[in-house]
């Protein structure tokens, strides 16, 4: 994936998202920004062929609840991957390091847990336009990125059974 436009990729290197079931939580704080991933993301995985019953789209009120929505997913959605969107925006107290290394950890542990990608999508940014720029701004949207790696990882694993 390139790094300074996030929607920048070489289509042709993703393999079908066709037989390929999705869940993905998303964060209701900032939502002009997790909802722009949300929508990127979604795009991104039925231009790769999958269909909307295949994407399950589930919301949690803010980021530290990300991983215990997505395990939701993973233990009653049957999906193939989940998808984790959310936005941290730096502020005046340590709430920002808390949420993050939170979230990120928990993350981590389902990957482990569950044998199962969880795409870390979560911007954490200084401020409010950096996170815009990503979300379908001048870097494009990380949405996007999430849903291809989602599609590769689960390709990866179906390459092994
Ligand atoms: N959730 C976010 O998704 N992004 C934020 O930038 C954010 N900032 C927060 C700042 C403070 C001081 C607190 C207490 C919570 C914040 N949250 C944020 C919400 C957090 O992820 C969670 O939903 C709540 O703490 C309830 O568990």
């Amino acid at each position: 994936m390139a790094t300074k436009d996030l929607s920048q990729y070489d289509f042709n290197s993703v393999p079908s998202a066709e037989n390929m079931k999705f869940g993905i939580v998303v964060a209701e704080w900032n939502p002009e920004v997790t909802f722009a991933l949300a929508n990127g993301a979604v795009e991104t995985l039925k231009k790769h062929g999958a269909k909307e019953n295949q994407i399950a789209v589930k919301y949690v009120p803010g980021s530290f609840e990300l991983p215990l929505g997505a395990q939701f997913l993973a233990e009653y959605g049957d999906v193939d991957a989940v998808i984790i969107l959310g936005c941290v925006i730096q502020g005046e107290t340590r709430h920002f390091d808390y949420i993050c290394e939170g979230v990120t950890q928990g993350i981590k542990d389902l990957n482990l847990k569950y044998n199962k990608p969880f795409i870390f999508g979560l911007l954490t940014t200084n401020n409010q336009q950096q996170a815009l720029d990503r979300a379908g701004g001048k870097h494009g949207n990380k949405g996007d990125e999430a849903a291809v790696t989602a599609i590769k990882m689960v390709d990866l694993k179906r390459s092994f059974q």
